[in-house]
């Protein structure tokens, strides 16, 4: 409940990171959401990256929707900015507030009705754009918020709790981020936070469009036999394709690793992804590759999760544009009003 507060006083026993921050102080307020719901434990597990990545809490800002899912920013990092906005309009929000604040380390949350439905044309610019963020979409294959009607996620002949079939194909946000240029693409589950964290941390770390698709249970309305978003189905058809270790820029690499089934991607900023093939023959820098055999394994009812591509050195949307390197918002008047000679100069270049 939102009236009750959490208490301030932290455990001794707790574990200070290298800011002196716990990871309590990484948490937001209580949940109202659901017991059970697969969005709390994905708030669970962005508290944990942003502890474990010592993040500092006011460089953040964490952006949403409309949903329970685009709820959630409440219940994690606390001392961040944060806005909700209007119903399938985090993409734009977050866009404008990126380009006018480089420095920040921008955070949007969403749900699948958020992004695949009304959100859809929102969630496709963003990614074609390089926006340097990391977009989360807490997918259940519903509307939670408004009572559990089906989604555009919602699989092909997935039933509803009162037994309707969804006839609609579905929309794979994975696959069409691949399609659209993301340079990071993940999928994980809410109810495995061992990959989710460490794919957040290097979602986090990378620089560019950053899209995790967690399918996320919705226990009030689709956790039931027959939907394809269920704790149960989602265990049973998980297929992994790598597991993923982040090693922060400072650790040394040491080569206690198999070549062939270890694979060692370095990041812009000297981080790496430390990924174990469960599947040797995939390739996270083939993009192509990467939406066939999506394909492939969807078409035989597997949820294929894990790191599915990335490019660890792509252009983001302020490099396309070449914005200054200094944050827009800190601009003087002075230096955005060079005066009326500046002006003749670059009103001459049209003419
Ligand atoms: C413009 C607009 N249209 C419709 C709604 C009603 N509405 C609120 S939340 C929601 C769907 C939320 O689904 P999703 O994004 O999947 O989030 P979940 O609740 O499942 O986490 C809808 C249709 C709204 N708030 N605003
Ligand atoms: S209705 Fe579903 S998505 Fe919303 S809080 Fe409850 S379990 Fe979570
Ligand atoms: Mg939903």
């Amino acid at each position: 409940m939102t009236y009750i507060a959490k208490p301030k006083l932290h455990h001794p026993s707790l574990q200070p990171n290298a800011l002196g921050f716990t990871r309590r102080d990484y948490e937001g307020r209580i949940s109202t959401l659901c017991a059970g719901c697969g969005h709390d434990s994905i708030s669970a597990a962005i508290v944990q990256a942003c502890y474990e990545l010592s993040i500092e809490p006011h460089r953040v800002a964490k952006m949403s929707g409309i949903g329970c899912s685009s709820k959630t920013p409440d219940y994690f990092l606390g001392q961040a900015h944060g806005f909700n906005s209007v119903h399938g309009r985090m993409p734009s929000v977050l866009t404008g507030a990126a380009m006018a604040n480089r420095d920040l380390l921008y955070l949007g949350v969403s749900g699948d009705g958020d992004s695949a439905s009304i959100g859809l044309g929102q969630f496709a610019h963003a990614l074609r754009r390089g926006v340097n963020m990391v977009y989360i979409c807490e997918n259940n294959g519903v509307y939670g918020l408004t009572k559990g009607q089906f989604s555009a996620t919602a699989d092909q002949g997935a039933k509803s709790k009162s037994g309707e079939v969804h006839v609609d194909s579905a929309i794979d946000l994975i696959s069409m981020a691949l399609l659209l240029g993301a340079s990071y693409v993940a999928r994980s589950f809410s109810g495995d936070k061992k990959q989710l964290v460490p794919l957040i941390k290097g979602a986090i770390r990378h620089k560019g469009a950053a899209i995790l698709d967690v399918i996320s249970p919705c226990v009030t309305f689709n956790n039931h036999l027959g939907s394809t978003k269920s704790f149960d189905y989602v265990r049973e058809h998980d297929e992994a394709v790598n597991a993923v270790d982040f090693v922060p820029a400072k650790k040394e690499i040491t080569a206690d690793y198999e070549p062939g089934t270890t694979e060692l991607v370095r990041q812009h900023d000297g981080s790496y992804l430390k990924l174990s093939k469960l599947r040797p023959d995939y390739d996270t820098s083939d993009r192509i590759a990467a939406l066939a055999y999506l394909q492939e394994h969807q078409a035989q009812g597997e949820l294929v999760t894990g790191l599915i591509y990335v490019a660890p050195e792509a252009a983001d949307l302020h490099d396309h544009l070449g914005t200054a390197d200094t944050p827009l918002n800190t601009l003087t008047e002075k230096e955005l009003c060079p005066g009326a000679k500046a002006l003749e100069v670059v009103n001459g270049e049209y003419r």
